[in-house]
């Protein structure tokens, strides 16, 4: 994780800043809403704060400022996006055992796939637990 947003990192840390948009929320079909979100993978949880920078300090676990919202990833399923979820590139579908379904996107490729990796190893490492 880079030294700053201020987040205290451990090893099975993954952050950076990707767009986010939910599509479903508790089995029900939302809006989409495509934010940039400073996003922290930590163990089976991930994490989304909004908007990145603008004063805002950085302390997740500290009652200074609240992830917007957190998935867990226990039993999640990842995938790329087809077309008709999104005409954006390199698009990732998160769906969730609690029936939220996510869009993550990054215009950078290595980074897109990066996060794949991440996801996709983070749910087979906490899929029994
Ligand atoms: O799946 P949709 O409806 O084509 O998604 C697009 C819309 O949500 C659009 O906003 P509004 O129609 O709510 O104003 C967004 O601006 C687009 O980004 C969405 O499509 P993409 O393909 O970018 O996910």
């Amino acid at each position: 994780c880079p030294s700053s947003p201020k987040l205290s990192p451990t090893p099975s840390e993954k952050c950076g800043v990707l767009n986010v948009t939910k599509i479903t929320e508790n089995g029900k079909k939302v809006r989409k809403n495509w934010t940039s979100s400073w996003t922290v993978l930590q163990g089976f949880s991930l994490l989304f704060a909004k908007g990145q920078g603008g004063g805002t300090t950085w302390k997740f676990g500290s009652n200074q400022s609240k992830p917007e919202f957190t998935v867990d990833l226990r039993g999640a399923l990842v995938e790329w996006a087809s077309k008709e979820k999104s005409s954006k590139k390199h698009v990732i579908e998160l769906k969730t055992r609690q029936g939220t379904e996510l869009l993550i996107q990054s215009e950078i490729d290595s980074v897109i796939n990066d996060w794949y990796r991440a996801l996709t190893e983070a749910i087979s490492t906490h899929a029994w637990e």
